[in-house]
């Protein structure tokens, strides 16, 4: 059974002076990118998420600090902290996500192929459910 936790390469173009990584829109990520967002100065002790998407595909890259990301397909869960700016995690439609642990500092960056859709959102775990054992 494949793993829920996708994570991608972004490219390191980094040198003696610091880090310095890349994300092409022109076709280097796993789909077009039609929004970006980032998650910052979260609250300590606040998780976030909690919510499915039923279309939207994202990759979720932890540009500073770290933050813990539980990925639940109606049936199992995986979690898995993202640390580096060098990984992103591909999180795909029909998964109910949760963010926990936020580092102080943590910058959360999102790719997104869709513009925001409050309607694409899933927002309670039983419906969600509901929704994979009926699709
Ligand atoms: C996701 C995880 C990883 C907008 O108006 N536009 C946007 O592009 C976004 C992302 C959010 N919003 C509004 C909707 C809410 O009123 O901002 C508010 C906070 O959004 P939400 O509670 O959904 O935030 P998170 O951190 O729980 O979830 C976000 C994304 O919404 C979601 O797609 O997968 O990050």
């Amino acid at each position: 059974m494949p793993s829920l936790i996708q994570l991608v390469d972004i490219p390191q173009r980094g040198d003696a002076r610091g880090g310095l990584a890349v994300a092409d829109l022109g076709g280097a990520l796993p789909f077009p990118v039609r929004r970006v967002y980032w998650i910052h100065g979260t609250t300590p002790g606040v998780s976030r998420g909690f919510h499915a998407h039923r279309k939207l595909r994202q990759l979720c890259v932890c540009v500073a600090g770290s933050v813990r990301m539980s990925l639940f397909d109606g049936r199992r869960e995986e979690s898995v902290t993202l640390d580096s700016p060098s990984k992103g995690l591909l999180v795909g439609p029909g998964l109910w996500r949760e963010m926990h642990d936020f580092s102080p500092g943590c910058v959360l960056m999102v790719f997104a192929d869709a513009e925001y859709d409050e309607a694409d959102y899933i927002r309670d775990r039983e419906a969600f459910i509901r929704h994979v054992h009926s699709s």
